[in-house]
């Protein structure tokens, strides 16, 4: 059965992102959040306690490889998704982390995140091939909580905005002046899916909660300079997938904890331990 409804493939089309509502069970989302809570050692129940390391300003959180995290990622609503936008089954899973945003406090200025909107990809190489990201809600998220955000519609003319704008202007951070930024209000279990021509980032939390959400994304193998050795290798490892790009966590928890993951037939396929033929 298919998730989306010709009108939700309209309005991906048109606006660049979609949600699909009751991604994953509740259960799954509360074990990531319970995640973040042991990978960051802090107290859920003392807000006092949220502004430390290893977090840092921005909310990411660099935990890649948790059964959580996994049990997401192979959970067949979530692959049906990725499935319906890409039109085909055989897809990879990227390993990301996950997202907890603190509120700004007074006291911890230094964690005040204002928020961005962006690219990852270089828009000075356009056309560039079809390509999507996701972030999965793991709460509640209000307008003011830090959520997702984007400037609607903006991928279908980006080649004539780019033109308006200076030569030097920065490909991967669009100057938003009179563009208009949408905050993606959801419910825990919400998936966005988004083109990654999709101008787009997460905004400031002014809420007194924080922001959970877990990034997934999936791709066609071979789409990335991404191969199969690489990735067992990284999963088996615990790594991030860029871990150049990306610092990883200097504690080593993942490695230290070494938490088994029970990988379906689904998520071996996903991962690349199992081939889609
Ligand atoms: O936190 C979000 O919802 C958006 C994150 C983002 O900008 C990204 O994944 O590139």
């Amino acid at each position: 059965m298919p998730v989306f409804s010709p009108a939700d493939h309209a309005h991906f089309a048109e606006h660049g992102y979609v949600v699909l509502h009751d991604a994953a069970p509740k259960s799954q989302l509360k074990a990531v959040v319970d995640a973040i809570w042991d990978f960051l050692g802090m107290d859920p129940h003392d807000p006092e306690d949220w502004y430390r390391e290893p977090h840092r300003k921005g909310g990411m959180v660099e935990l890649y490889h948790h059964p959580a995290l996994w049990a997401n990622r192979q959970h067949p609503h979530i692959h049906q998704a990725f499935s319906e936008i890409w039109n085909t089954e055989k897809l990879w899973v990227s390993f990301d982390r996950v997202s907890m945003k603190p509120p700004t406090h007074p006291g911890h200025l230094d964690y005040d995140d204002p928020g961005f909107i962006h690219w990852d990809c270089d828009t000075s190489k356009l056309p560039l091939p079809f390509a999507v990201q996701g972030v999965l809600y793991l709460t509640d998220t209000a307008e003011d909580q830090g959520g997702f955000q984007c400037v609607p519609g903006i991928h279908r003319r980006l080649e004539e905005w780019i033109k308006t704008q200076p030569p030097d202007r920065n490909t991967h951070r669009p100057d938003i002046t009179g563009l208009e930024v949408k905050k993606i209000v959801g419910k825990a279990g919400d998936l966005v899916i988004w083109d990654s021509l999709l101008a787009h980032g997460n905004g400031r939390n002014t809420s007194n909660v924080p922001r959970f959400a877990q990034y997934i994304s999936m791709f066609p193998p071979g789409t990335w300079e991404h191969s199969r050795e690489q990735r067992l290798e990284e999963f088996e490892a615990r790594r991030p997938w860029n871990h150049e790009a990306f610092p990883g966590d200097p504690r080593g928890w993942e490695q230290a904890h070494a938490m088994p993951v029970n990988l379906t037939s689904l998520g071996r396929k996903l991962l690349g331990a199992d081939t889609w033929e």
